[in-house]
């Protein structure tokens, strides 16, 4: 698949990017970007050499939401039947790998809720992060009344989804939206330490962290405590954690083989 909308490349081999790019719509998420999307984060996936997904945007947009002009004439028929903007969301969800979301600028409505299906945020000091959908006569329809009370809590997620209000990467970092903040100029090279970093440990260990801290927002505590355990326990099972637990006993750097 060639793509029109999005960039996709590697980074030291080990690395997806995925950059959207309708630079001119501030990369509004239209169908055909979404399905791109979808198509990068599974082959990046399925890449046996690849460790970690990085979404990012332009510098002066991450994504500005849903392409607004395309959606200005679908009726309720339209959307509920999913046939359009509804049909490929949740693609991000499925990637097993972790994927890291790079902010800069506007990630607004559908940015807004793309950055927060991934794993987590890093963003830089010029994004500013917002559900407007209130201004145009709807909702967030993509997570944001759910995933933005559970990550910076009701008070504040109350307050952007009814006034529309941005939030600075300042106010996002000390509500607990995005991990990190850094310079314009340095967040690609955060994002790929960060991704570098995690490509060095187990494959499987990282799969299964992000499987059990994912497992945190869905369900009760004593379910996610369990699922946690039992994950932990299976971890014994395997090579890397031999070699990891040997190699910090050793006083040398673990070579793990991700079985
Ligand atoms: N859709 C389409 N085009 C857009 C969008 C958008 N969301 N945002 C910006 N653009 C276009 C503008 O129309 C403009 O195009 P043109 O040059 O042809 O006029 C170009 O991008 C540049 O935009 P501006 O001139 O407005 O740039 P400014 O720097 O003045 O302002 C803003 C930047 C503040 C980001 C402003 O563009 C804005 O408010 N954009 C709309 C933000 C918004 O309302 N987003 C929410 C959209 S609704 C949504 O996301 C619902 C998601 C539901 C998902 C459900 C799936 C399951």
């Amino acid at each position: 698949m060639s793509y029109e909308m999005i960039t996709a490349r590697t980074e030291g081999g080990k690395v997806g990017v995925v950059t959207l790019n309708r630079p001119k719509q501030l990369n509004a998420l239209n169908n055909q970007l979404m399905d791109e999307l979808g198509h990068a984060l599974k082959g990046f996936d399925a890449d046996a050499a690849i460790g970690c997904v990085i979404v990012t945007g332009s510098e002066k947009a991450f994504a500005a939401g849903a392409d607004i002009g395309a959606m200005a004439t679908y009726g309720f028929a339209d959307v509920y039947k999913g046939d359009y903007i509804t049909r490929n969301w949740e693609t991000i969800r499925s990637i097993r790998k972790p994927v890291i979301a790079a902010v800069s600028g506007f990630a607004l409505g559908g940015g807004c809720e793309l950055a927060m299906m991934c794993d987590f945020i890093i963003a830089a000091d010029n994004a500013r992060f917002g559900q407007p959908e209130i201004k145009l006569g709807i909702i967030p329809g993509a997570g944001g009344t759910q995933r933005l009370p559970r990550a910076v809590g009701k008070a504040k997620a109350m307050d952007m989804a009814l006034t529309g209000r941005m939030m600075d990467a300042t106010e996002a970092e000390r509500a607990g939206l995005v991990s990190r903040v850094v310079a314009l100029d340095k967040l690609m090279d955060e994002a790929l330490g960060a991704a570098l970093m995690i490509c060095d440990y187990s494959q499987i260990a990282v799969m299964a962290a992000k499987e059990s801290v994912n497992r945190a927002f869905e369900g009760s505590l004593s379910d996610g405590i369990m699922f946690e355990r039992r994950l932990f326990h299976a971890m014994f099972a395997t090579t890397d954690q031999k070699e990891g637990m040997d190699a910090f006993v050793n006083k040398r750097k673990p070579e793990f083989k991700n079985q």
